[in-house]
């Protein structure tokens, strides 16, 4: 579909959407009188006390790119409020409004996101003035009735007329695109945030891009990959299906280094781990020989948000350097948490330093969030002082512990609204030059980590991000009934929802995975846990543990190695658009000697339910398919068309491996992680002549499994061996083959066949 250059004022698809009367609107001040401009037509400059504005235009396949030029044209500076690149009534986009699904993303790292059926939502916010401090930038006292979309919205009408509306430039300014459930506005703002514009002076908003399409979920990819959003250095990988060979050492940024590893304190000691705690899950990781590469030091090491330096002489009594050591001495990466952005009102640095916080319009600090019941007060990351303190303090934290990788949490607090140093930097643009700060001190082999991170501003200079929630030992929140609240259910659906973000924006972390027994410190069953696990391997994001290892039953250890490595490539979530809780994952895999696909099939009911999924919807080939559910470990034969399970457990992952259906003996699935080849299988050969098929398989660690063949008549299978030593197998059902092996990084299995009479 090509978009045809229209007249003003519309912006149309041909057969697709129609944005009907648009217009373009900043808000100002200028000699402190409210001031309005209001634009219809493109490269048309519109002039208003002390300011002119010009609307710009741009045609690019399948759409527009919408922005607008200002400059202060009076003798005195005009402060600039908001300029709405577009506005407008809600398109027309073929089918009712109340029919729509709209994406609704959210600001920072744990805000709900989520596809809203606009008739039938599950969520209303809180709508407590700390759920808008930490997730609604721009809560106003109209925010009734508006959904609002930060940076990024998709609006689509079933069956098939979607319209994304995306901004594909976003360091300096927070925008959103708004839309009224009655259908009688549209508009995507950019927040300029009362900041000074001098005479002569201009500034450039955000670039909006319009584009439409039939697939929604498409769209969406298509957005996360355009380059203004991936600056130099950071170059976007190309939507990838797991190809062979794909190389992940070493290297620069996420573009080229693995996907992280490792094992977290947060999520079983929640601050209160000593020095030894630490060094006992050191010893315990390299005694299991688990692939976890990073050990990071989450929150409580410190004496105070703000004091990086002071440890906590009850847990680390040597300081960090003896841990850092030990780290580093058994070869694994230090990571350390920050929230470098806030300073406790309890701190040395915050009594040391009260000109760096964030002020209110009344002189007093402005609160960038309250740390387990200590108020955190915003840093000022426009003033140059708190910069050259943050560029110190990563330096030293490299140069003194040999930390490689960062987590910087509560990013929010820099882009809390308040008075600034630099008067003419948005919010937007203070968080920026705060991560900018950062980055440059850690240098660019350093992982950067942002959490609690407003999304678009770090676009670029974090490696990987926080994209949903924490996670947690229960299931549903068990404080507070808001979809941001910490529970497995919510960190996971933001780990969907925002799945297209992975290996396009930065890396996803979708947070720590814990496969630890039932127990005081864990309420998951087994169906969660093993969701969590499933959810998050298929998901090929960061993959951090955060159990007490030298307390785990090690039975357990084995879901965890299930979920490593991580395949570096998101599973796409089919029905984005269609329920508000995706059920449905799918992972292609593509190899030279096979092809096939990996579902993850979620029940979310707290109770037993039927399901049936259907080879159509997944957008498989025609064909015919062998089918294995994973953690049952069960073969569920051959279909064209549908799989049922007829007891689809709450709360139950069904992993089901689709292979195409081969005329002679083939690899169906290994045991050993839940995308079932797609990292432990280096190739696989079969030689006809000589009945002989050979999977080569390889995986760090040491780990139990099983691999599954499939053996067609007339062949019948006469001797399996692994690294040329004859191992026993069995035939679990007719035409399948089963053996197991302790894998311990490479393996040669084979298996020989002949042709029975
Ligand atoms: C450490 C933790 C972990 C975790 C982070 C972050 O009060 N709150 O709203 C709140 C939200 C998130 C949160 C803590 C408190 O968790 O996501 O991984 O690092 O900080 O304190």
């Amino acid at each position: 579909m090509d978009a045809h250059p229209v007249d003003p004022p519309t912006l149309s698809w041909p057969g697709g959407p129609a944005l009907r009367q648009v217009a373009a609107a900043v808000r100002y001040r200028f000699g402190g009188t409210p001031q309005t401009l209001t634009l219809t037509e493109p490269d048309r400059p519109v002039a208003g006390p002390g300011l002119q504005a010009v609307w710009r235009w741009e045609s690019v396949p399948n759409g527009y790119r919408l922005w607008l030029e200002l400059t202060a044209t009076g003798e005195t500076p005009v402060t600039l409020e908001t300029a709405d690149v577009l506005t407008g009534p809600a398109p027309d986009l073929g089918a009712p409004l109340p029919t729509w699904r709209v994406y609704q993303n959210g600001w920072q790292s744990w805000s709900p996101t989520f596809a809203r059926h606009m008739s039938d939502s599950i969520y209303a916010d809180p709508g407590t003035p700390e759920y808008r401090a930490a997730h609604q930038p721009h809560w106003e006292p109209d925010y009734d009735g508006l959904i609002s979309s930060e940076w990024v919205t998709v609006l689509f009408a079933p069956p098939a007329q979607a319209l994304l509306l995306g901004f594909v430039t976003t360091k300096d300014q927070l925008a959103e695109i708004r839309l009224r459930s009655d259908g009688s506005e549209l508009t995507a703002r950019c927040h300029l945030d009362s900041v000074l514009l001098s005479p002569g002076a201009s500034l450039r908003t955000e670039i909006l891009h319009l584009e439409a399409g039939p697939d929604p979920l498409r769209l969406l990819e298509t957005w996360a990959e355009m380059p203004h959003l991936s600056p130099s250095g950071f170059a976007a990988t190309p939507f990838p299906l797991l190809t062979e060979g794909q190389e992940r050492e070493g290297g620069r940024g996420w573009g080229e280094g693995p996907v992280p590893t490792g094992w977290c304190t947060w999520y079983y000691f929640y601050g209160e781990n000593t020095a030894d705690d630490v060094l006992e899950n050191l010893r315990a990781i390299t005694e299991h020989r688990l692939p976890l590469d990073v050990i990071l030091i989450d929150d409580g090491y410190q004496t105070a948000i703000g004091d990086w330096f002071s440890i906590n002489p009850d847990k680390f009594p040597d300081g960090m350097e003896p841990v850092a050591e030990a780290v580093r001495a058994a070869g694994h990466r230090l990571g350390i948490w920050t929230a470098p952005f806030g300073a406790a009102a309890t701190s040395e640095l915050f009594v040391a330093h009260p000109d760096w916080v964030v002020r209110d319009d009344e002189g007093n600090p402005v609160v960038g969030w309250v740390h387990w019941g200590v108020p955190c007060y915003a840093l000022d990351t426009t003033h140059p002082e708190v910069l050259a303190w943050l560029g110190e303090t990563f330096r030293r934290m490299r140069r003194e512990w040999g930390a490689t990788f960062f987590k910087i949490d509560f990013l929010f607090a820099a882009a809390r609204p308040g008075r600034r140093h630099d008067p003419t930097a948005t919010r937007a643009q203070a968080l920026r030059r705060g991560v900018e700060a950062i980055r440059a001190a850690i240098g660019d082999d350093a992982f950067l980590l942002g959490c609690g991170a407003p999304l678009g501003p770090c676009i670029g200079l974090v490696d990987g991000m926080r994209i949903g929630t924490d996670v947690d030992p229960n299931w549903h929140p068990i404080f507070r009934y808001d979809l941001s609240a910490a529970s497995t259910e919510n960190a996971l659906r933001n780990a969907i929802t925002r799945a297209p973000f992975h290996n396009r924006l930065w890396l996803n972390d979708p947070d720590c995975l814990l496969v630890r027994q039932r127990g005081p410190d864990l309420d998951l069953v087994l169906n969660e846990m093993r969701t969590l696990t499933a959810v998050i391997a298929l998901l090929g994001g960061l993959t951090l543990n955060s159990d007490n290892l030298p307390l785990i039953r090690p039975g357990r250890l084995k879901y965890l190695r299930q979920a490593l490595p991580p395949t570096g490539v998101s599973a796409r979530p089919l029905d984005l658009f269609e329920h508000e809780m995706p059920r449905l994952l799918l992972l292609p895999v593509e190899r030279d000697w096979g092809r096939w696909w990996v579902a993850g099939v979620i029940n979310w009911e707290d109770g037993t339910v039927q399901t049936t999924v259907r080879l159509a919807d997944l957008g498989l080939p025609p064909g015919r398919y062998h089918v294995f559910h994973y953690w049952r470990r069960r073969y569920l034969g051959v279909t064209d068309d549908a799989v049922v399970l007829a007891r689809h457990q709450p709360h139950e992952t069904a992993v089901l491996l689709f292979k195409p259906v081969s005329d002679r003996p083939d690899l169906l699935t290994t045991t050993f992680h839940v995308c079932q080849g797609a990292v432990e299988v280096t190739d696989c050969r079969w030689d006809e002549a000589t009945g002989l098929l050979s999977v080569g398989l390889e995986k760090a660690g040491q780990q139990f499994g099983e691999v599954w063949l499939t053996v067609p008549p007339p062949w019948e299978a006469v001797e399996v061996r692994v690294d040329g030593r004859r191992s026993p197998w069995v035939s679990p059902a007719p035409g399948l083959l089963r053996a197991g092996l302790m894998l311990e990084g490479r393996a040669e299995f084979t298996a020989t066949f002949r042709k029975s009479l």
